[in-house]
């Protein structure tokens, strides 16, 4: 009705001028880092993502969904490769694809990620494959010891050095962050570049579909709480997003790590591994509103977009379902945000 469309503009116009109620809110601000890291898979593509992202307007999307949020955008992280790296790579892990690139990208991150929140309330990270999620989460837990980490996924990406078939390294981070786990890379001097790990109850994987069956050991083992999309079907989403936070200790900040491949091919068909039978769009979105309503998100990974694989219009369609799950994950709300704002058109 041609009442309601208007009345909508003349909200939209209010929310664009109007000023915030509780004064100045520059302690909300966002950092954002590309990573644009390719050598943890075997797919050229996903290195292009960050850019691209930013193409399609990333940072007027995020401010659109929230106009008080002050976002800065570190551009893409560059890191170099020394000698120390490529003699454990030579020595221990020549069985690894690129595991002196791997060290050296996570090491410059780790190192960005706690500058960033020394001058920023939370970040986004932006790959690249998930190989990264090893240094933005390490870096967050070397500036908040006490994390809690939700690892939105099709895969468990939990492999240790010697458990992958493809020695794949994006198929390994989470392995790199757990205390029981840390041990089998003893030759990668983790305890000197991220002395802080996440312990195992302060972990919650949603999303799993295709899990090595020696990743499926390693959890079994350790006790990894994961939700797996048949838990998702037999107890709905909403259940799911209840147990999650109820696992998660109350006092601690959150990071998301979100691997594009945990929805569905249809709605994120650009991906180097995608698997069908994932989650909906909407489902992704509930997610994340629920993990974004806790005010305790800190950190989050944007990771596996591969503008190289597909069709033009698959590309899109992976690019559109990214950025809206990345608007819920920064505050859209699909009930409307309007609540505190006097028209004036109503009398
Ligand atoms: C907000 O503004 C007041 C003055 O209006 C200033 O004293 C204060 O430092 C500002 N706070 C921040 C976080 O910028
Ligand atoms: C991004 O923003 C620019 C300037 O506001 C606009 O011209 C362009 O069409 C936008 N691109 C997309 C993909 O929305
Ligand atoms: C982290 O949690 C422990 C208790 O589990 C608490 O003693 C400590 O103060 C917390 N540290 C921070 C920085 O909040
Ligand atoms: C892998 O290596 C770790 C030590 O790095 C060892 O404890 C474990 O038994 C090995 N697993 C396999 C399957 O070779
Ligand atoms: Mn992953």
């Amino acid at each position: 009705m041609w009442w309601m469309r208007k009345l909508a503009k003349n909200v939209g116009l209010a929310r664009l001028k109007h000023t915030t109620s509780s004064g100045n809110s520059t302690d909300q601000s966002l950092a954002i880092i590309g990573v644009p890291f390719a050598k943890g898979q075997s797919k050229q593509g996903v290195e292009l993502a960050p850019d691209l992202l930013r193409q399609r307007n990333l940072t007027q999307v995020l401010q659109s969904v929230d106009d008080r949020l002050v976002i800065n955008d570190y551009g893409n992280l560059k890191y170099s490769v020394d000698e120390r790296l490529l003699k454990q790579q030579r020595e221990h892990y020549s069985h690894i694809r690129n595991y002196a690139d791997f060290m050296a990208c996570n090491r410059a991150l780790i190192g960005q990620v706690q500058k960033m929140l020394e001058q920023n309330s939370q970040f986004l990270t932006i790959g690249g494959d998930h190989a990264i999620g090893f240094g933005s989460v390490a870096g967050h837990l070397q500036h908040t010891p006490n994390l809690s980490l939700v690892w939105i996924d099709a895969h468990a990406d939990i492999n240790l050095h010697n458990t992958s078939q493809s020695g794949n390294i994006h198929g390994m981070p989470v392995s790199f962050l757990l205390e029981q786990l840390r041990g089998t890379w003893q030759h990668a001097g983790l305890d000197e570049i991220a002395p802080n790990c996440l312990p195992k109850d302060q972990l919650v994987y949603i999303g799993l579909r295709d899990v090595d069956p020696y990743e499926a050991f390693i959890m079994n083992k350790i006790g990894i709480r994961a939700y797996a999309m048949d838990s998702i079907d037999r107890v709905g989403v909403p259940k799911i997003i209840e147990m999650t936070l109820d696992a998660l200790n109350p006092q601690n900040k959150i990071h998301v790590s979100f691997d594009i491949d945990a929805l569905d091919s249809h709605v994120a068909p650009s991906t180097g591994t995608a698997v069908r039978g994932g989650l909906t769009l909407r489902e992704g979105i509930s997610i994340v509103e629920a993990l974004r309503d806790t005010k305790r998100v800190q950190g989050v990974d944007l990771v596996e977009i591969n503008p190289k694989l597909g069709s033009e219009h698959d590309v899109r369609t992976t690019v559109d379902s990214g950025l809206e799950i990345l608007k819920s994950m920064f505050g859209y709300r699909r009930s409307g945000a309007w609540s505190n704002i006097d028209t004036g058109i109503l009398g």
